[in-house]
């Protein structure tokens, strides 16, 4: 009888401290989550979203032109060298923006415009170092961002926006979707967009609030790139990282620019493989928050936020042909993470060119190869942050083909997104409002 009291008692307390274990292990993990930006607690699920993706076009592939091309000189670039200690600071350019997420700027503008992407749902000009009203665009009406890492989240000015004037963005709806759509600017008032000339061209549905990715960037090709998230909650329990069936968990690449909502490029990896997405360029992401191409070289440069143990910064060579599986959920970084790789060789997956662990931040914001002209001793560093610690890094390409990071300096504060203007000069975006280029001390 004394045993079984026993027992139960022990049981009892037992449980209890299980009990007092996960609530308190819950509570961290809110407390640190909600720190650092990252996977704060989802709500449940809402109703199935309805994914209502067009059929995609595929283009008709294009003979191989048979007469040889014209030979090209590559660009004669100097050896990157890693950042002198100190030896670079912030500038402020701008303050007052409404938790700004992203800055670029319009090819062919030469009124020296730069575009803040606000979250809420809202593009503001910076001019002259302050923020414009009225705004450039306004679609708070359409933009969702109830939970922190929904919202407006990029925007893409067409190569040839001084000539049509359209310009693309990336935003979660209302309902949580994923919207791709394109945008035309006033026909009267270069600083107004046209808010009724929305086409939407992609609809991708969401499972959870987080890990929406967000990022579009037309590359060096002409061709629209998107960074998809794996649809969220934490651990990708639907495992879309590892699924191309479906549009999350990748980066795809479509051509907006020749007809349909928009065409798939016949040379993209999947074209023609059952049950695959031929949309998607590269898989296995988790959140490729922020990627971008070297204006240089036209290597790819995806930062892509990890789970509880390590931040990366994956790398796809300008000639690659597509189709890199970057490894979540199987692995988180270079460590394996969960799941079996059912007979897929390490050798199939592509491991990041840098990656850091939580005590150094909890976030990676991706950034940009520097190729302006004022820093010239910066010239082919890529530059990358933490959003938690505020950070800043450079990647410095090494003989032996590894990459060497470096301290470059401290930001004051959150860092949402790195930007670029159209000298190439890099900029720092701060969750609370400000802009910061970066200089020289
Ligand atoms: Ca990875």
């Amino acid at each position: 009888m004394n045993m079984s009291l026993d027992a139960l008692v022990t049981d009892r307390w037992r449980t209890l401290l299980q009990v007092g274990v996960l609530a308190l292990t819950v509570t961290l993990s809110s407390l640190l989550l909600s720190a650092c930006g990252g996977d704060e607690p989802e709500p449940p699920p809402p109703p199935v979203v309805a994914t209502t993706i067009p059929t995609p076009i595929v283009a008709t592939p294009v003979p191989e032109p048979t007469a040889a091309p014209a030979p090209t000189t590559p660009p004669v670039l100097s050896t990157p060298r890693p950042p002198a200690e100190g030896a670079y600071g912030l500038e402020e350019v701008g303050t007052g923006f409404a938790k700004p997420l992203y800055l670029t700027y319009a090819p062919g503008d030469a009124s020296g415009r730069l575009f803040v992407v606000e979250q809420n749902g809202t593009i503001a000009i910076l001019r002259d170092g302050k923020r414009q009203e009225p705004l450039f665009l306004d679609i708070r009406s359409r933009v969702g961002s109830s939970a922190n890492e929904q919202g407006l989240l990029s925007v893409a000015f067409d190569p040839e926006y001084a000539a049509n004037g359209t310009f693309y963005v990336n935003y979660t709806d209302k309902g949580g979707t994923t919207v791709v759509a394109r945008y035309r600017v006033s026909a009267d008032n270069p600083d107004a967009a046209n808010v009724d000339s929305e086409e939407v061209l992609l609809r991708v549905g969401q499972p959870y609030g987080n890990h929406n990715g967000g990022q579009i960037k037309f590359g060096p090709d002409g061709y629209l790139y998107i960074g998809m998230g794996d649809g969220g909650s934490a651990g990708d329990p639907q495992n879309h990282g590892q699924d191309r069936s479906t549009l999350l968990g990748a980066m795809l690449r479509i051509d907006v620019r020749t007809g349909g909502p928009y065409v798939v490029p016949a040379d993209n990896p999947f074209v023609g493989h059952e049950g695959v997405r031929p949309e998607i360029w590269n898989w296995g992401q988790r959140n490729p928050w922020r990627f971008s191409f070297d204006r240089v070289t036209g290597d790819l440069f995806i930062a892509d936020v990890g789970q509880n143990r390590l931040e990366e910064v994956s790398f796809q060579p300008a000639d690659s042909p597509g189709g890199e599986n970057y490894g979540w959920k199987l692995f988180e970084g270079s460590e394996q993470f969960s799941g079996s790789r059912e007979g897929m060789a390490i050798r199939e997956m592509t491991f990041p060119i840098a990656e850091y662990g939580r005590s150094e931040g909890c976030s990676v914001t991706g950034g940009y190869v520097y190729r302006g002209q004022e820093l010239p001793d910066l010239a082919g560093n890529y530059i990358f942050g933490d959003y938690c610690s505020g950070i800043v890094w450079t990647l410095t390409p090494q003989a032996d083909g590894t990459w060497l990071r470096t301290v470059l300096m401290q930001a004051p504060s959150e860092i949402t997104s790195f930007g670029e203007d159209a000298d190439g000069e890099v900029y720092v975006i701060i969750r609370t409002g400000a802009i910061y280029r970066i200089t020289s001390k």
